[in-house]
């Protein structure tokens, strides 16, 4: 992929201005801000992008809409922190952890035919005060500032790559999903909108959804609006 990077110093959400570029900007444009003042999660919630993290988003256009490409952000995400020896598991279906707090996100969001990936990745800021606990940054882990610039070119690296892996075999995407989710065989809550189920992981199906195990029964959850809790 040959990637074409837009850099602001401070935007509302790249993931905005990115799907604002749409349809001119090729496949492979990326924006990239210094500092969000509106970062989002899924569903309306917000991510705090203060100075030092690696906020961007990347604009695909895969042959058709697949929801297993935000697998293809984790993975990339796990693979950068790997090469600066962190080692990062992934939480089904969007998120990168090291230990037990959360250190990166990916939002997928669709429009006109073009997946917008929008990655955030703490890597030298500070971890607002309400999120202490739950989240942790690549500075944090390692203890030093990193080259922003440097995790950029990996992650972009690994991303080519991952998304040239998906166009060719998505399964291989799941199977690498599975051999890096901690979750299989947990019990875990699943927090919907309408109801919270809460069950034991048996897999990640082939098609990306999550197979919970609910008092014998087999339950199929689909990539969305979901969030996995360990129960404990
Ligand atoms: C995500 O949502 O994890 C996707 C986050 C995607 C952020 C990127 S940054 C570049 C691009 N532009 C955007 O506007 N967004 C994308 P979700 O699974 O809904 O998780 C959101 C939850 O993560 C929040 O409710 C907080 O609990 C937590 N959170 C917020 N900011 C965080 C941070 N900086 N580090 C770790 N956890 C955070």
């Amino acid at each position: 992929m040959k990637w074409k990077i837009l850099r602001l110093s401070e935007v509302d959400s790249t993931n905005e201005y990115a799907k604002g570029l749409i349809p001119d900007a090729p496949e492979g444009t990326v924006v990239v801000a210094k500092r969000q003042t509106a970062g989002r999660g899924r569903k309306g919630r917000s991510w705090a992008s203060p100075k030092g993290g690696l906020w961007m988003s990347v604009l695909l256009k895969p042959p058709k809409i697949d929801p297993r490409l935000v697998f293809v952000g984790a993975l990339a995400v796990a693979d950068t922190l790997g090469d600066f020896g962190i080692e990062a598991w992934i939480k089904w279906p969007n998120d990168v952890w090291v230990g037990n707090r959360k250190i990166s996100g990916v939002l997928t969001e669709v429009k006109r035919g073009y997946v917008i990936m929008g990655i955030g990745l703490n890597v030298n800021n500070e971890i607002p005060e309400e999120l202490e606990g739950s989240a942790t940054s690549m500075r944090d882990i390692l203890g030093r500032s990193v080259g922003i610039e440097e995790v950029l070119k990996r992650l972009l690296e690994h991303l080519g790559r991952w998304y040239k892996t998906f166009l060719e075999n998505p399964y291989l995407v799941v199977e690498e999903i599975r051999k890096r989710t901690i979750l299989i065989g947990k019990e875990v809550r699943v927090l919907r909108d309408d109801n919270d189920l809460v069950g034991r992981i048996i897999n990640i199906s082939d098609d990306g959804s999550l197979l919970l195990d609910v008092d014998g029964q087999t339950v199929k959850v689909v990539y969305g609006d979901v969030s996995v809790r360990i129960n404990r």
